[in-house]
């Protein structure tokens, strides 16, 4: 069987020396059936369009905050780390990927770096700008294997088939979220009080986001979601 080659955007470290990504993706994209590689945050715009062509799909990893200046927004205080050398290389991968019709699993800050690149919004700090109700505990502590809130999954979309479910337990390791869904992006999947966690683009084979972090999860969605992502990336291929 082939195993379809899947591109990761990693993390840069504050000190810009490494380029690394939490094994359990390596891990969960194997176990899946596919081949992962990170990707280099220095390629030039024509390396990212190459490799756009000749991998089977994108996934875009959690870490630190995207700069809220690529959604036109001052920094507030409680903003995170950022790291231009991430945005710069994700915004291009994004634009490069949906051209080339493949599939993209954007996870965490990927859910995030997907909304900016096709001109969404984002809270910049969930706590401090989030006022609409009260608020789940979406920073949880280790183990992050086990669920901390549910989200609701909308009805008759691409993620509801996934999913298979109405509800979903889910982890929650993230202080930024999405505000402004972007243009040609639909919500699957919202928590209790309304936090966006989870997107969609439309008409394409396998464009979907999640705010939470299925590949430490084990349940039989989580599960599916990675096999839907790598057997979309397989027929693009065979
Ligand atoms: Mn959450």
């Amino acid at each position: 069987m082939y195993h379809p080659l899947i591109g990761i955007s990693g993390s840069v470290d504050k000190e810009e020396t490494q380029s690394f990504i939490m094994r359990s993706y390596f891990k969960r994209l194997t176990d899946s059936g596919a081949i992962p590689l990170l990707l280099s945050p220095d390629m030039t715009p024509e390396q990212v369009e190459q490799c756009a062509k000749q991998l089977d799909g994108l996934l875009l990893a959690g870490g630190n905050d995207v700069d809220p200046a690529l959604f036109h927004e001052e920094p507030i205080p409680q903003l995170g780390e950022v790291n231009p050398i991430r945005d710069r290389i994700e915004l291009l991968l994004v634009p490069a990927f949906l051209r080339a019709e493949k599939p993209i699993l954007c996870i965490c800050r990927g859910i995030q770096t997907l909304t900016v690149a096709l001109g969404g919004t984002l809270y910049q700090d969930l706590p401090s700008q989030f006022t609409a109700g009260a608020l789940e505990n979406h920073s949880q502590e280790p183990p992050y294997s086990t669920p901390t809130h549910s989200v609701k999954v909308a009805p008759g979309t691409a993620f509801a088939l996934i999913a298979q479910a109405d509800m979903l337990q889910v982890n929650s390791m993230h202080h930024q979220a999405v505000k402004d869904v972007a243009p040609g992006l639909t919500v699957c999947a919202r928590s209790e009080s309304g936090v966006i966690e989870a997107v969609e683009m439309p008409g394409k084979p396998f464009v979907i986001g999640v705010q939470w972090h299925p590949e430490r999860l084990t349940d039989p969605a989580s599960l599916r979601l990675f096999g839907r992502f790598v057997s979309v990336a397989r027929e693009n291929r065979c």
